[in-house]
């Protein structure tokens, strides 16, 4: 772990002196102009947020440090930990080292177990996550040693801390929900050779997955693991631990925020949809058969789900990543060709859907990964946007221990009444 946190260390250091040269040149610079729409519309397109970890360009899509994330995709996920929280990739030692400490900090505690075990039977394995990782809050090292008083400076080596228990637990506890939830209950042990994507392939335990599905989970934890800060769950996230509440209070959150089917949940919807076409028309269904089943849809008031973005402009490149694994490994696969269908039909119908209304008529990273979990066998959809939220826990690990560590303050931004702003309106 010292070599990530050296290089935690470094990486705060030129963010600061980066700070301030920009607070030097100038701190009252305008930067964003906030209409009256984007105070009604969920501030879409209002800059008011800075997040290290990550950009996404409207054209070219997610960047992690210098890297588009079409260059990261053979990647493994502990290497792109370590990207966001250091802004470079690591050297040849650093994933020994992690593998050990995460072998060190793994197992989760029986007391969750045991919660898990005694939820209804329907709960939402989204759900279960978000109360997973709660029920363990009360091991929060930063908590403890906040409670013994600790200098603010200090405050990201105990969220670092935090963070690296939860990311040892979270295939474990991932995996177990999936075995709680939908099979026998009987949990699989972790294997302290393997690396974090392959050990949750393993635990999750699908009869025949093998070293594919590795791939494809590897592919799966990097292609979700960040968005920059201002989706929904990664800012909620931030805004929870922006009052100190730790990490495992701030992971829980942003997880709740990711469940909502505008959001993470869109890519079980995504397979939904694709189950739904070929229930209704077949396996060998054809493009117009697609493109009827999308007008339907739209006409009865739903979203395509998977298609649209609030920043994207273009096809998502991590929507193209998914495709290109399809493409190797199950592209005679009937739910992976409804995909292929959807992505044929779906922006020209959404181009001139409400006249035009759409902003962005292109699929974004939901609208694929379902069709290749479903695949190779996992056809509990239900349970997809739990290996999102494995992924995206890493985003919400970095942004906030880069936070704490150049000690922003609490988020606290200022709202307005209908009254104020009629009022406003009145002045000009
Ligand atoms: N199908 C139908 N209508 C859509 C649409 C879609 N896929 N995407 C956008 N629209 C509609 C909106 O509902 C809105 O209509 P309204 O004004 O009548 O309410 C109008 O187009 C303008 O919305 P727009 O500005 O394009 O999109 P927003 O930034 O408001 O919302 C999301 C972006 C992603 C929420 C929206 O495109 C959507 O609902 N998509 C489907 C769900 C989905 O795939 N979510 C996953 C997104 C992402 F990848 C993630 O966060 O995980």
């Amino acid at each position: 772990m010292s070599i990530l946190r050296n290089e935690i260390k470094n990486n705060l250091t030129q963010l600061k002196d980066e700070i301030d040269q920009i607070f030097a040149g100038g701190r009252d610079t305008v930067l964003s102009e906030v209409t009256v729409g984007q105070v009604y519309g969920g501030m879409r397109g209002l800059t008011a947020l800075v997040c290290n970890t990550s950009f996404v360009d409207p054209y070219s899509g997610l960047h992690i440090g210098e890297y588009t994330v079409e260059e990261l995709a053979d990647r493994f996920p502990e290497e792109i930990f370590f990207l966001l929280c250091t802004g470079k990739l690591p050297g040849p030692d650093f994933l020994s080292e992690f593998r050990n400490e995460l072998n060190e900090r793994s197992g989760v505690p029986q007391y969750t177990w045991d919660m898990l075990r005694v939820l209804p039977k329907d709960t939402h394995p989204m759900s279960m996550l978000s109360l997973g990782i709660l029920s363990m809050e009360q091991e929060s090292i930063f908590k403890k040693n906040y409670l013994k008083g600790i200098a603010k400076a200090d405050y990201w080596k105990y969220t670092l801390e935090d963070a690296l228990n939860v990311i040892a637990k979270l295939p474990e506890l991932a995996a177990g929900i999936y075995r709680i939830r939908f099979c026998d209950g009987k949990l699989i042990a972790r294997d302290p050779e393997l690396d974090w994507a392959a050990n949750l392939a393993l635990m999750l335990g699908l009869p025949g997955s093998g070293k594919e599905f590795a791939n494809l989970m590897r592919l799966y934890l990097v292609l979700h693991c960040d968005h920059e800060g201002g989706n929904v769950s990664a800012f909620t996230s931030r805004v929870v631990n922006s009052a100190l509440s730790d990490l495992y209070y701030a992971i829980s959150a942003g997880l709740n925020g990711l469940a909502g089917p505008l959001h993470g949940l869109a890519n079980q919807e995504c397979l939904r949809f694709i189950l739904a076409i070929k229930e209704k028309c077949g396996d060998d269904v054809d493009e117009n058969q697609v493109k009827q089943f999308v007008l339907d849809t739209l006409d009865a008031g739903k979203v395509i789900p998977g298609y649209g973005h609030a920043v994207l402009r273009v096809t998502d490149p991590r929507f193209k990543e998914f495709m290109n694994f399809g493409k190797q490994y199950c592209a005679d696969d009937a739910c992976y060709q409804i995909a292929e269908k959807l992505f044929h039909v779906v922006p020209d119908i959404l181009k001139t859907y409400k006249g035009g209304k759409v902003a962005n008529p292109w699929p974004n990273v939901d609208a694929a990964s379902g069709s290749l979990l479903y695949k190779f066998g996992l056809n509990q959809f239900d349970f997809y946007t739990v290996l999102f939220g494995v992924s995206r826990v890493l985003g919400f690990c970095a942004q906030n221990i880069l936070a704490q560590g150049l000690g922003q303050p609490i988020i606290r931004p200022k709202s307005v009444t209908n009254k104020w702003v009629a009022e406003k309106l009145m002045e000009n």
